[in-house]
């Protein structure tokens, strides 16, 4: 069992997740109608990654027996002015997101909950994970620069991402 505290403030961070999970979705369909094929795949899968990310703390709830709360998503922006934009703002996000995940470690700390720490373990790596993947994208925008056809060699650049990526899980799955 963990505390009231504790589960709280796993209910907010599942919150948290639902939101960026909807806020990729919006970048997908923002890349999707400016014909940005592999960034709306690119999305997707975030949007889909976090939404899993959502309901790993609504079964660790459950396990702990304690209780998720299915959280109100607020709508997040629709619009960009560019793509360069969009990966700046996932960055941020992402920040974001690490520091939360860094005071739930704080707090499993503070009351001495190692079964918490444990599970939020794979949320720290998962983290760095992301800001290392998200930091390349925007380097290679850097080097593309913004010439005449930067916009579809960054899409290509995005694609051979999204099979890497692809590659990653099916082996991480074999
Ligand atoms: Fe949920 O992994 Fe990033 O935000």
């Amino acid at each position: 069992m963990i505390s009231d505290t504790m589960r709280d403030a796993l209910n907010e961070q599942i919150a948290m997740e639902g939101y960026a999970s909807f806020y990729y979705l919006s970048m997908a369909s923002w890349s999707d109608n400016e014909g940005l094929e592999g960034c709306a795949q690119y999305f997707q899968r975030q949007s889909a990654e976090e939404h899993s990310h959502m309901l790993r703390i609504f079964d660790y709830l459950s396990e702990v027996d304690s209780k998720a709360i299915v959280p109100a998503i607020a709508q997040p922006p629709a619009d960009f002015d560019n793509i360069q934009e969009v990966f700046q703002k996932t960055y941020a996000h992402e920040q974001k997101v690490t520091e939360s995940i860094n005071k739930l470690v704080e707090l499993a700390h503070q009351e001495n909950d190692f079964t918490t720490r444990n599970f939020l373990d794979w949320y720290v790596a998962e983290q760095r994970e992301e800001e290392a993947l998200v930091r390349t994208i925007l380097d290679k925008i850097r080097l593309i620069g913004n010439g005449p056809m930067s916009l579809y060699y960054i899409d290509k650049e995005i694609e051979a991402v999204n099979a890497a990526e692809l590659k990653a899980a099916a082996s991480e799955a074999a």
